[in-house]
């Protein structure tokens, strides 16, 4: 499984102004299965655990706060080199430096607003779906 599948999260914003729909097509038309998906609110702890690696940030807190305010979709993406192949689909962090078609690009509003997370390595691919999804929710 390493190498062929990484973890994207629809953050609030881009939920609560209707892309989910748009994004899961833009997620199948590139050639992504997906094998396990679910609608959440995280809470401020699972937040806080899931972006810990940014805690002491000065945009930590507010980065909580964006993640928590509405739900999240989850989805589990398996294609071949799924963590880059997924990453150059979202873009750039920041939608203003993102290439033309991207995730980010089409549907980002600001580098907090950024519609979408994709596991930025193998190991957080695997850590972070198993956080959002046990053995018996993938397939
Ligand atoms: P990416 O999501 O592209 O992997 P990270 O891991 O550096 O980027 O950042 C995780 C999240 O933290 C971003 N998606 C964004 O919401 C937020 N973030 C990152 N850098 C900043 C920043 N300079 N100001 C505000 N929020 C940020």
């Amino acid at each position: 499984m390493i190498g062929q599948i990484t973890l994207t999260l629809i953050k609030p914003y881009a939920v609560r102004h209707g892309f989910v729909g748009p994004i899961l097509a833009k997620i199948n038309e590139a050639g992504f299965r997906i094998t396990a998906l679910k609608y959440l609110q995280l809470t401020k702890l699972q937040a806080e655990e899931f972006y810990g690696i940014h805690r002491g940030t000065l945009y930590f807190d507010r980065l909580v706060k964006f993640m928590t305010q509405g739900p999240v979709v989850a989805a589990i993406l398996e294609k071949e080199n799924a963590v880059e192949s997924y990453r150059k689909l979202i873009g750039a962090t920041d939608p203003k430096l993102a290439a033309e078609g991207t995730l980010r690009k089409l549907f980002g509003a600001s580098v907090e607003l950024n519609a979408v997370h994709g596991s930025d390595s193998d190991e957080n691919a695997l850590r972070e779906s198993a956080f959002f999804f046990s053995t018996l929710e993938r397939f």
